[in-house]
């Protein structure tokens, strides 16, 4: 038996060229026009020195594409043939065998033409032909009489009126790289009578026992006959087979499917992620097609309860209410068509390497590709899915609303299925903007309008007929589901807090600014010098260099990373100790929010901090830079995301020990308080027998803080607080009394061993005096320790794995390391 549609490729042996020239040269497909040049060494590296200026001129131009193909004779054979573009970025007309058959205008949704009576068998002539995003918009925007805001667009401010990734025409961390191209896969579709459009599986109903799920096919078909449905899946046994009648036109079969003891799917650190691969095969006389579908069984609710200032925001998985930890995700490339799965695996690896459960696609980027979403379902990571509107106002006339729902209903269909995905929210920022930028005073009130048009009507529409299972809220911060009169409420929703960082407070802010959800704040820190020295030649590693500020993107900019080091410590000597403290200083930053955060469960149920990655090398809220090096912030999430967290506080004269359980069971341990000077003396040591709730956060210790010092010097001590089970150590913190510029530190003495053990590479370090955020560095290898800024305390000796990245070439010789600390830093 036959496949009834089959398909074909068509990537390769595409050529481009400039619109007015005619030197066609090869290109990439997918791919963008910025790298097709930089493939022909037309333009300088995108990312290095201040070249980002020097090619703007690609998006002013128009660009053609063109490829000569020959159909595969079985494609040929078939009776219907479709071309489909999954990506065109943005706007197009494509013409095949001189014959006008597409006309695109939104990179989000796929673009396909029946193409049966144009195709030839050899010799077809493709030609996609794209304009420029920027003059296509100039007109459009003048006839408007008022512009719409969009700060962050460095490209004329058209970005609004174009379904396009908003952080294309640069953001507060990126660069402006307004691409064009065809930007995802491309194939030629063929089939005879009919043809399976769509394939959706969800869990209707769940109890303990079973699960109900409705397997729904979309078919159309040119002649009425008679077909048969087998469905399959290994995992839970299905086997099912169903006669069924296909009729000409739209056919839509519903099966009813109920899988015993369904296996859970849980968010990582809550449980497995057991995943259902279904096979669906559709037969009929002649010919046969089928399709697998992977999902995963669990229950997703946003509990929104009542209570204090207003409602809850908390995220239950299977009627456990889960503590959501982890950041914000933005495109992990300005050239997004360059990244592989490779890429994908390893960032979001190690957000999970982090002790990340939660991830937040922040919605001025794009919606990620199956990749990313596949990853996330099993690796246990929960995805907060914005739509992708940002930091700006949008127009609401018939053809952008039309655009927006095909787009909308494209991708809501297409991600459905993926357990990961726990919400869809429907912008970011665009409310705040409104109600407290001062939008709302400068825009004539139709302008709000559109706003509700677009943010609550379409896209909960779309949410409501495609995916009724997801909670739909309209903006984040957002406190309500109605059209919102006021900004953001602490104590209600979710929140972003930016008094840190933007308002300039100190990091002791957190602690009055906690709401039951923060889906964003943040710190920025400068990425190592190994990153910056990838776009700066020697003379340019300063902070005030032409190429170090034009990496700056953000208004406050390194005056304000260098604002809080000065706050914080005592500014370094030369540029790269500047560096590693600007890192140092942001993980602080965060860790003080996180536990800040995490101390006040269940009132707050989640904290993701801005941003995980980058798009590009360059100075910014990332924990991970662009080239995938942890920064000192991803090193204390592995720490401030743990399971089980030890959390030391002062208020109001008193130290108190904080103990969080993110675990699902309770913890009988021992919590050892101590309390040391920086020479290793002990002052006081209190030990106490606990027992911990499951999810639970409570204070087990509340000491007299001038009782506690015994007259001595804060700036020479340290406290200790470490939670044994059997004598070993599941969770430790130390807490510092005075801000770091004011401790007596002293030049760090300590000895190091290495040892290689079964392929494996040992780092001891043994330290003979007090050490403060001791961090090592790989000189010749790329790689990730197993710990990295730590305290040590004389005589502590701490073994480090070092985990070298395979996928860097092996380095001749003996690897190196580089220890430091924070003395070296500021006083050195
Ligand atoms: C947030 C984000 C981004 C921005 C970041 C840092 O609010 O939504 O728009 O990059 O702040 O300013």
């Amino acid at each position: 038996m036959n496949f009834q549609t089959i398909s074909q490729p068509i990537n390769q042996g595409w050529m481009f060229q400039q619109e007015s020239s005619s030197n066609w040269m090869d290109a990439v497909v997918p791919g963008c026009v910025h790298l097709d040049l930089l493939n022909h060494n037309l333009i300088p590296e995108p990312f290095f020195g201040l070249n980002e200026k020097e090619i703007q001129w690609i998006s002013n131009q128009g660009w053609v594409y063109r490829l000569i193909f020959d159909t595969e004779k079985e494609i040929y054979k078939k009776k219907n043939k479709r071309l489909c573009f999954n990506g065109l970025d943005t706007y197009a007309n494509i013409y095949l065998n001189g014959e006008k058959i597409i006309s695109a205008d939104n990179m989000f949704h796929p673009w396909e033409a029946d193409v049966s009576t144009i195709l030839l068998p050899e010799k077809n002539e493709l030609i996609v032909v794209f304009r420029s995003p920027l003059k296509e918009i100039a007109p459009k925007m003048q006839s408007l009489g008022h512009s719409l805001p969009a700060e962050n667009d460095q490209a004329g401010k058209t970005s609004p009126f174009t379904r396009k990734a908003p952080f294309h025409y640069g953001w507060d961390w990126g660069p402006c790289f307004v691409t064009l191209g065809i930007w995802k896969e491309v194939e030629l579709v063929g089939w005879n009578q009919w043809h399976i459009e769509k394939v959706s599986i969800v869990t209707n109903k769940l109890t303990e026992t079973s699960a109900d799920l409705e397997v729904e096919i979309k078919l159309m078909s040119e002649s009425d006959e008679e077909c048969q449905v087998a469905i399959s899946e290994p995992r839970s046994g299905i086997v099912e087979k169903f006669e069924s009648n296909l009729v000409t036109g739209k056919n839509i079969f519903k099966y009813l499917l109920s899988i015993r003891d369904p296996e859970l799917w849980w968010p990582v650190g809550h449980g497995e992620q057991p995943l259902y691969t279904f096979k669906i095969v559709i037969s009929s006389n002649m010919f046969k097609q089928e399709c697998t579908k992977r999902i995963g069984i669990r229950d997703v609710l946003i509990k929104r309860e009542k209570g204090g200032k207003g409602e809850s925001f908390e995220i239950h998985v299977n009627n456990q209410p889960i503590f959501s930890k982890g950041a914000n995700w933005i495109p992990a490339d300005s050239f997004t068509t360059r990244l592989t799965y490779k890429d994908y695996e390893r960032l979001l690896g190690d957000a999970v390497k982090a002790n990340m459960n939660t991830l937040r696609v922040w919605g001025g980027g794009i919606y990620e590709p199956d990749h990313f979403y596949d990853i996330c379902d099993e690796l246990g990571i929960l995805v907060w899915q914005d739509f992708m509107f940002a930091c700006s106002m949008y127009p609401a006339d018939d053809m952008f609303l039309n655009s927006v729902k095909k787009e909308a209903e494209y991708q809501v269909n297409r991600l459905k299925h993926h357990p990961s995905i726990i919400l869809w929210c429907g912008n970011n920022e665009i409310a705040s903007g409104w109600l407290s930028w001062g939008w709302k005073e400068e825009l004539p009130a139709s302008v709000w309008d559109d706003y509700k048009k677009l943010f609550h009507e379409l896209l909960p529409d779309v949410c409501e007929k495609v995916d009724p299972s997801r909670l739909y809220w309209p903006s984040s911060p957002g406190h309500d589901l109605a059209q919102p009169e006021i900004d953001q409420i602490y104590g209600s929703g979710d929140n972003h807090y930016w008094g840190v960082w933007h308002g300039g407070d100190d990091f002791d802010a957190f602690e009055n600014n906690i709401g039951r959800f923060i889906s964003e704040y943040g710190m920025q820190s400068f990425p190592e010098v190994g990153t910056i020295e990838k776009f700066s030649r020697k003379k340019d590693l300063s902070l005030t260099s032409k190429v170090f500020e034009g990496h700056q993107k953000a208004s406050l900019g390194n005056g304000n990373v260098l604002k809080y080091i000065d706050e914080y410590y005592t500014r370094p000597k030369d540029f790269s100790r500047t560096v590693s403290l600007s890192q140092i200083m942001q993980a602080k930053a965060i860790r003080a929010a996180v536990e800040v955060h995490r101390r006040n469960m269940p009132f707050c149920m989640g904290t993701l901090y801005w941003q995980l990655n980058d798009c590009w090398p360059g100075p910014s809220w990332s924990s991970i830079d662009y080239y995938g090096n942890w920064k000192a912030l991803h090193y204390a999430a592995k720490k401030f995301y743990a399971p089980v967290l030890v959390s030391i506080t002062e208020k109001n004269g008193q130290v108190e020990v904080h103990i969080v359980n993110d675990q699902g069971h309770s913890i009988s341990g021992k919590l050892i308080t101590t309390l040391f000077l920086f020479n290793g003396t002990k002052i006081k040591e209190i030990s106490e027998h606990l027992d911990i709730d499951p999810y639970s956060s409570s204070k087990k210790l509340s000491l007299d803080k001038e009782k506690l010092m015994e007259g001595n010097n804060e700036a020479e001590i340290v406290l200790k607080g470490i939670l044994e089970i059997n004598k070993i150590s599941i969770a430790e913190s130390e807490y510092y009394f005075s801000r770091p510029k004011d401790l007596k530190l002293n030049k760090p003495e300590f000895s190091v061993n290495y040892e290689f053990i079964n392929e494996r590479h040992f780092i001891y370090i043994k330290a003979k005096s007090h050490m403060h955020e001791v961090h090592l560095n790989c000189l010749n290898r790329r790689g990730l320790f197993s710990d990295n800024y730590f305290n040590l305390l004389p005589n502590e000796i701490k073994e480090i794995e070092f985990i070298p990245d395979e996928t860097t070439i092996e380095s001749k010789g003996a690897l190196r390391f580089q220890i430091k600390s924070l003395y070296e830093l500021m006083y050195e």
